[in-house]
């Protein structure tokens, strides 16, 4: 046992069986020696390829990036991406690299980078028989445009003019020194929640002290497409800041206006003896309304502690303007062109510009049955492409006593066309379509108890996606407001959303409750869950719907929609 266990230990056999060993060990790592190089190598290969593929989707990702900011202008936007991708080493013009920038076919504002490198290297591979390989990564880049706001077509603003096809809305602007809380978010320099009662303003301070006021005014787009047939020319209704009536001028005393201006409700001051016993006749206008006089305080007048003094609705066949004090104020119209930062609106070559005043005339001509038109200017077929920023905004007058609306309207219309030019970007790709840019500050006015208005367009690339709405000052005297989707080719269907006000607590609804003018001088936020959102292909436009019970929508406001998210964003296709 000793003897068996000293031979098992006995040191001259011990090499014997190290050798055979180190002979077995020798063997198989001769055997596996080449595997083993090949798959070292591999790994080696395997992580360059990885580092190169991940070079070519980084130098894609930035060329989408920076190429899909210039759609729809496919030549600029593929010049760009080329540019940027050679700048991050995988230059078009390489024998070895295909640059290959295509527009996506599922949406107009995403851009397809396909990168190849046709011969990837290799350390080992190649010379072990191998091939250089090819290497591509694709990338989609998207640029959510601000979301078009209030209207389909090539007008905006044009209230009751369009017969059959009446908009119901105006465009407004206040005057700077009006306070925020009679509803214009942008342009009022100041708030005073008191001026919604007709006191005297306490302030209007030169420098704004309303939070929200842009000093670039209300930003809207005119596409000018690719092929227009004719010039386009931009006609401004009623942008002066006026509410005397053009001719004929309504006869004082008459129970029946005669006018051949549209004809509207607007809510103004009324007059009473403080025992409302009899109408007290303020010297000025005076116009008849379901058997009772009202008044307007004239130019010069202020609101006399004799009398009880409240708004009213009344019908009145004149200019679309409410002033409600004397003062004045300048309006500023400012049309500028397409250029090569597609992303700044602020640095765009101005075209034409004008400003008016109280008493600018009209330019004389009677279109859409109404003679309160100024043209613009005219964007000829010889200008750029692309789509034209229009820009109002007060001159900022600090006169306590411009208090009122200034109403206006826009129509786009082609110099060639016959009847009244009016088209819709909907169904007519050549369409000049007018919209507003991310807020729209209006006027919206009907007989009736019930209206809808056109509030933003939402394609189905934002499925998924939050839609995020403000109301600014939204539905006094009214009942309630719903958000209604499209449905069909012209029907829409109300949607669920949850909305709040201030640091409230949100709540979802389909019907928001308006009475009692709960939203007097306050912001409503609404988000609405877009998931699974399908437009019908012909009709992605949303719209607002008023339901008042006194039997007229009347409500100067202003909203907002944006898509939330970054402007510019890499996303996926399948
Ligand atoms: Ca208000
Ligand atoms: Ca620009
Ligand atoms: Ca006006
Ligand atoms: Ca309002």
């Amino acid at each position: 046992m000793s003897l068996s266990h000293r031979h098992r230990t006995d040191p001259q056999s011990a090499p014997v069986v190290r050798r055979r060993q180190d002979g077995y060990v020798m063997t198989v790592f001769g055997l596996m020696l080449v595997p083993l190089l090949l798959m070292a190598g591999l790994a080696v290969d395997v992580g360059y390829w990885y580092n190169r593929a991940s070079d070519i989707q980084k130098a894609a990702d930035a060329a989408s990036l920076a190429g899909v900011v210039w759609l729809p202008d496919m030549v600029k936007a593929a010049s760009v991406a080329k540019d940027v991708a050679a700048r991050n080493g995988f230059d078009d013009a390489a024998a070895n690299i295909v640059v290959s920038v295509t527009r996506s076919a599922k949406s107009p504002r995403r851009l397809k980078v396909l990168i190849t490198d046709t011969t990837v290297g290799s350390f080992f591979y190649k010379n072990l028989g191998g091939r250089n390989i090819g290497l591509s990564r694709t990338s989609f880049a998207e640029f959510v445009t601000p979301v078009p706001m209030g209207s389909p077509r090539n007008y905006f603003g044009t209230g009751p003019l369009l017969t059959g096809n009446q908009e119901l809305l105006y465009q407004s602007v206040n005057p700077y020194c009006t306070s925020k809380v009679n509803g214009d978010r942008h342009q009022s320099g100041h708030y005073d929640p008191l001026n919604a009662d007709g006191s005297t303003l306490s302030s209007c301070p030169a420098a704004p002290s309303n939070t929200d006021h842009r000093t670039g005014g209300y930003e809207l787009y005119i596409d000018a497409k690719a092929g227009r047939p004719s010039a386009i020319q931009v006609r401004l209704y009623d942008p002066r800041y006026n509410e005397s009536p053009v001719e004929p001028t309504p006869p004082a005393g008459s129970p029946s206006v005669a006018a051949d201006e549209p004809c509207r409700y607007v809510t103004r001051w009324q007059s009473f003896a403080t025992d409302l016993g009899s109408v007290q006749v303020v010297a000025g206008p005076i116009y008849y309304w379901n058997g009772s006089a009202y008044v307007y305080l004239p130019d010069g007048q202020s609101v006399s502690a004799r009398y009880v003094v409240r708004q009213e609705t009344v019908w009145l066949c004149v200019g679309p303007d409410s002033k409600r004090r004397s003062g004045n104020e300048d309006y500023t119209f400012s049309l500028y062109s397409p250029d090569n930062t597609p992303l700044d609106d602020s640095d765009n070559p101005l075209k034409c510009s004008k400003t008016f005043s109280r008493d600018t005339a009209f330019d004389g001509y009677t279109y859409l049955g109404s003679r309160r038109w100024n043209t613009l200017c005219d964007i000829s077929t010889s200008d750029a492409t692309g789509r034209y920023i229009l820009r109002v905004k007060n001159a900022g007058t600090t006169a306590n006593t411009a208090d009122g609306s200034n109403q206006w309207g826009v129509v786009a219309k082609y110099a060639g066309s016959t009847g009244n030019g009016t088209c819709d970007g909907r169904t007519d790709t050549l369409c000049p379509r007018v919209y507003g840019k991310d807020a729209i500050s209006v006027f919206a006015n009907t007989a009736a108890s019930t209206a809808s208005f056109f509030l933003a367009e939402i394609g189905p690339e934002h499925a998924g996606k939050k839609l995020k709405l403000e109301l600014w000052d939204p539905g006094e005297g009214g009942s309630t407001i719903q958000i209604m989707k499209p449905k069909g080719t012209n029907s829409f269907t109300p949607v669920d959303f949850t909305w709040k006000v201030g640091t409230g607590t949100p709540a979802t609804t389909n019907t928001l409750d308006v009475t009692n003018s709960v939203f007097n001088g306050k912001l409503v936020e609404i988000t609405v869950d877009l998931t699974g959102y399908a437009p019908p292909a012909d009709n992605e436009w949303w719209q607002i719907r008023y339901t008042f019970t006194s039997g007229t929508v009347t409500d100067r406001t202003t909203w907002s929609a944006r898509i939330i998210g970054d402007p510019v964003h890499l996303t996926e296709e399948n």
